[in-house]
This record gives C-alpha cells, sequence and structure tokens, in this order.
C-alpha cells in the first residue's frame, strides 16, 4: 500500500493507484474529458492536473501513479488557473452553440466549463468545419472535435477498425477519417461506439425524428412501431426514470401519445427469427453442410458490415435469416397489412433501436410480389426516441404500462434477452433442443453461453442436443471477433454455430442507447434482461402463440418458400 496525502486528508491506497483513482476513493471527483479508463489514458486534454508539493509542474492525474508520501492539491489556485485556462482555450476551438446541439445537457465540457464557472471567453474563436455527408447515418461534426482522441482509440483498441486518425501537427491537429477516406468508403461498421464515447457532441447518429412526425402526420399513412429488446434496459437513463419503472408498456404508451397507430415489441420478431435462424442452422447440421463450419448469426448489421468488409469470403457462413428488425417490417407490410385490409405502401414502418447501424440496414429492400420499399421506413435510436418523448411534452411520470397491438402482441423471453451477448444464441438453443427432441429443455439449461462480466473476449460451450453436440461460441465487440475469427481460420479452434455483436456486451450496449461519459453500462442493462426472461410467461420462442399463429395463417412453416422471399436475405446482393 501506498501512503500520501490528498487535499489535506491522509490515505493509502493500493501500489500503482493513479492520482485520479486514489482521489475518488475519498470521494473527490478530478474533472476530466479525454480519459477513458484502461482505453485513453494519455493526459492529452490536461484537465485533469493537479499540484504536487515540492514540483514546479503541474501534473495529469489519470495516467500518473501515486507514490509514497505524495502530498496533492486538487483545487489549489495554481491548479484552477490551468485548468480555467485550459478549457478556454478548448473551447475558443469549439462550437459552442449549446442550445442547437444533440448532447445539450449531456456534455462533458458543458459540464466542465459550468462547474469552472466560466461564463464568457477571453479568446477569438477559431473554428474549422470540414464537410460531411450529412446523409450518412453517422455524422461528425468538426467544429465540436475537441481533440480527446477517444473516437480513435475505442474503433481501434475495442473494435479493431481504424476509422479516425489524426490529422495535421501543432495548433492544426485535428481528427479526420483515417488515410483521407470519406466515411462511405471508410469501412465503417457503423457501431456508433466512437458516439457512446465521444465526450461532445462532436459525433451523433442522423437525426430521423422528422420522418416520424412527418409520417404520424401523414392522413394517408398507418404508422406502425416496433421496439427492440434492449431499448427498455436503457431508456428510462435518459429520462430519470429507474429500471423498475421504466417498462416497456410505458414506450408503448409514449409512442401511442405521439400518434404512432399501432405498437409493436421486436422480440415477437426475436422469436419468428428463432424459428427461421434455428431450423435453417438444424438443416445445415443434418444435411452436412456445416464442413464450412461454423454458421453465424446475421441478426446485427454492424456485424454484417465488418465481415463483408474484413472477411467477404466467409459471408456465405452467415444465416440467411434476416434480422428481428427487418423481419418484423415484412411482416408489418404483408401479413398484419392484410389483416387490417390496407395496402402495403399504406404503412409506415418505424423502429426504436439501441442502434446506429439499423439506420443502414433498413435500406434494405422488400419484395412481396413485387418490389415493395423497404421493410422498415425509419429507424430511430433510443435517444432519438428520448428526445421525441421531450419534444413532444410528455411527462414521463405520467406514462402507463399499456400492452402491444393485436396479431403481434406477445414476444417471450427469449426474445428479450436478444439484447444481451450470448441472447441470440441462448434462444436459439432452448428452441433447437426441441424441435431436436420434442420437449423442452430447462429455460436455464443453456445460461452457460452468457456473459460473465463486461468485455470478456468470447464464451465457448459444448451443448448436447440428443446425439448432436453443438459447438457454440458467443463474442461481441469487433477486436474481439477479430481474433476469434483469426483463430478459427488457423484452425485453433472449431465450432458449429457462432454469435456475433459488433457492440461490447451486445445491444444493451449499443451505439443509440444512452450516454454516461464512458460509464460502461452494457453489463448492468442485460442483468435487467435476464430478469425479465426469468419472469417471463413465455420463455421459449416456439411457445409464442402469436408466431404459431403467423406460421399457421400465413406462412405455413419455417423456411417456407414464403419465408424464404420475405424472411431471409442473400447476404452476397
Ligand atoms: Fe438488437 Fe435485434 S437484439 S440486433 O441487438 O437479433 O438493434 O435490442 O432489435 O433486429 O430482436 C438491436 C437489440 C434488435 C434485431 C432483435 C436481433
Ligand atoms: Fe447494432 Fe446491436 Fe449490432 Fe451494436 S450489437 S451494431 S446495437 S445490432
Amino acid at each position: 500500500m501506498v501512503n500520501l496525502t490528498i487535499d489535506n486528508k491522509v490515505i493509502s491506497v493500493p501500489e500503482g493507484t493513479t492520482i485520479m483513482e486514489a482521489a475518488k476513493t475519498i470521494g473527490i471527483p478530478i474533472p476530466k474529458l479525454c480519459y477513458l479508463k484502461d482505453i485513453n489514458e494519455i493526459g492529452a486534454c490536461r484537465v485533469c492536473v493537479v499540484e504536487i508539493e515540492g514540483k514546479d509542474k503541474l501534473v495529469t492525474s489519470c495516467n500518473n501513479c501515486v507514490e509514497e508520501g505524495m502530498v496533492v492539491r486538487t483545487n489549489s489556485p495554481k491548479v484552477r488557473m490551468s485548468r480555467k485556462r485550459t478549457v478556454q482555450l478548448i473551447l475558443s476551438q469549439h462550437n459552442c452553440e449549446c442550445a442547437v446541439c444533440a448532447r445539450s445537457r449531456n456534455c462533458t465540457l458543458q459540464t466542465v466549463a459550468n462547474d469552472l464557472n466560466m461564463i464568457d471567453l477571453p479568446f477569438e474563436k477559431e473554428i474549422e468545419r470540414i464537410p460531411w455527408n450529412k446523409k450518412f447515418p453517422l455524422i461528425r461534426d468538426s467544429a465540436k472535435c475537441i481533440k480527446c482522441m477517444r473516437c480513435i482509440q475505442i474503433c481501434d483498441k475495442v473494435q479493431g477498425l481504424h476509422i479516425w486518425d489524426v490529422e495535421s501537427t501543432g495548433s492544426r491537429t485535428t481528427v479526420h477519417v483515417s488515410k483521407q477516406r470519406k466515411i462511405e468508403d471508410a469501412d465503417c461498421a457503423l457501431c456508433g461506439q466512437c458516439i457512446t464515447h465521444c465526450p461532445v457532441g462532436a459525433l451523433r447518429e442522423r437525426d430521423d425524428t422528422d420522418k416520424v412526425w412527418a409520417a404520424i402526420d401523414n392522413p394517408k399513412k398507418i404508422t406502425v412501431a416496433q421496439v427492440a429488446p434492449a431499448v427498455r434496459a436503457a431508456w428510462g437513463e435518459a429520462l430519470g426514470l429507474s429500471r423498475e419503472e421504466a417498462t416497456i408498456g410505458k414506450i408503448m404508451d409514449s409512442l401511442k401519445r405521439m400518434g404512432v397507430d399501432y405498437v409493436f415489441d421486436t422480440t415477437f420478431s426475436a422469436d419468428l427469427t428463432i424459428m427461421e435462424e434455428g431450423n435453417e442452422f438444424l438443416t445445415r447440421l443434418s444435411e452436412g453442410q456445416l464442413k464450412d463450419r461454423p454458421m453465424f448469426t446475421s441478426c446485427c448489421p454492424g456485424w454484417i458490415r465488418f465481415i463483408k468488409s474484413q472477411y467477404p469470403h466467409l459471408v456465405p457462413q452467415l444465416s440467411s435469416a434476416k434480422s428481428p428488425q427487418q423481419m418484423f417490417g415484412a411482416v408489418m407490410k404483408t401479413y398484419f397489412a392484410k389483416s387490417i385490409n390496407v395496402n402495403p405502401e399504406d404503412i409506415y414502418t418505424i423502429s426504436v433501436m439501441p442502434c446506429v447501424a439499423k439506420k443502414g440496414e433498413c435500406n434494405m429492400e422488400l419484395f412481396y410480389e413485387e418490389y415493395a420499399g423497404h421493410d422498415v421506413d425509419t429507424v430511430l435510436s433510443t435517444r432519438e426516441l428520448t428526445r421525441m418523448i421531450r419534444s413532444a411534452h410528455i411527462d414521463p411520470t405520467t406514462l402507463e404500462d399499456i400492452q402491444c397491438d393485436e396479431l403481434m402482441k406477445e414476444g417471450s423471453g427469449a426474445g428479450v434477452i436478444f439484447g444481451a451477448t450470448g441472447g441470440v444464441m441462448e434462444a436459439a438453443l432452448r428452441s433447437a433442443y426441441y424441435l431436436v427432441t420434442g420437449t423442452n429443455p430447462d429455460a436455464d439449461a443453456f445460461s452457460v453461453v452468457r456473459a460473465k462480466k463486461f468485455g470478456e473476449e468470447h464464451v465457448e460451450a459444448e451443448v448436447t442436443i440428443k446425439d448432436a453436440t453443438v459447438r457454440a461460441a458467443v463474442v461481441s465487440g469487433l477486436a474481439n471477433t477479430r481474433k476469434l475469427i483469426d483463430a478459427i481460420e488457423r484452425g485453433d479452434v472449431h465450432y458449429d454455430f457462432v454469435e456475433v455483436m459488433a457492440c461490447p456486451g451486445g445491444c444493451v450496449g449499443g451505439g443509440g442507447q444512452p450516454i454516461h461519459d464512458g460509464e460502461e453500462l452494457a453489463f448492468e442493462r442485460g442483468k435487467n434482461l435476464y430478469f425479465l426472461d426469468k419472469n417471463a410467461d413465455i420463455r421459449f420462442s416456439h411457445e409464442n402463440p402469436d408466431i404459431l399463429k403467423l406460421y399457421a395463417d400465413y406462412f405455413e412453416k419455417p423456411l417456407s418458400h414464403k419465408s424464404h422471399t420475405l424472411l431471409h436475405t442473400d447476404h452476397n446482393a
């Protein structure tokens, strides 16, 4: 242990503790902008400086460790003056139009400047704005970038891509798409992790809320919404609701109050995905087609973009099933449209997703007898949903639990856990067991594929179903995915079925979720989904009565001709 004094308090902390962490143990929060634990500890912003007795120069507390007998002052006049000057310089290169920024009230720079009581700026503004394609789902505003490097580091270290890089030097240093590419040519997976780790509003998703308001106001359109599994675990964070208060039923109420005509839960089509993908896996297994093992899940569009750009030769190993989002869109415009007696083109489909990549995935076209537009018309992130709730002046405490609309009302617990890493695999194994043996396993029989902690490299398990052994692996985060695929390709490991989710922890940690300045909440949110599954009335996709009715009345059976037309896709196309 190391003994030291911080702001007149004598403390003892383990060797190797940073000054910032040591201060935190006694309730002293040192302000910071660039620091991200284990990912960006470079002391670049210099906001976290502290004074150390006997040293002339201030030191950055995020990347300097405690020393025996050290006397630290975190708020001396010298520290305050330096911090203020640093933040003033940063603000002189930052577009400070806070009232019209997506990160207003959730911006670390705004908080740090406010906390320092900065009410005017002594410097002239010098702001350079680099043009950007505003149609792309990921938007970067160079005029807000504070060069903290978090986006570069998260993309390199956690996602194994190198989309961002530093350009120029000295005071002209800036961040831009690497290799001077345009973002649309840069192999960006659209995972949105750079957005959720940006301390300011330099990165955000394309705002599509106006399109949704226009559809709601259009008397010729029937608006039909779906809400993804992971949204329920996080939306309340942005509206001051506790986990217990922020139920899925209240999201449905908010959508109805905003004027959406029909509301559904994507857990329904997660169950549908299990029926299609589970049967596809068993068919491939029994027909020996798994010689090119493993089969990969196909529901995460970040992963689809990654495999297509990084491992294009493995694309044929993807399940041909569309994602639950796309399947639901197709079902809404066909089966559901028919049930309410309208044409597919009269239906406007909206998805609320924890995801940025889903905004790209929804470009997928729908063919129903002939070309019928898109399965999904507009995707909103969880953050856009909460902004819409606020702009509709809905008091979140007045929301009530309401049910989804008829015909596709039910979703199983297996569908709910899709939102956490391992959930798709666990749901698939539950139903595969039933399909092979004719009896249900214990609903928790395959919980071995769940993550044990945040950031785990991958999980693997051998599962016995009757006479077959299924070697399963689950991975999240694209750097982890790259490692796993490289091991598969080298022949170091052998699997039959692999679930990949681009975002660490799965969709609960998605790039469209509420932002908490570098705090990783995916694991906690995931626990919430497992709790909901544990308490669900239906825990098996194949027992969802609305899915059984959908097959009886419309698709006939999984992998039927109609299913192939509407629920599957050619990833090579
Ligand atoms: Fe996901 Fe999904 S679980 S990708 O992470 O499969 O976005 O939540 O909606 O489509 O269901 C996201 C979340 C979904 C889909 C589902 C899958
Ligand atoms: Fe989107 Fe989920 Fe994939 Fe992240 S893990 S890119 S949130 S689908």
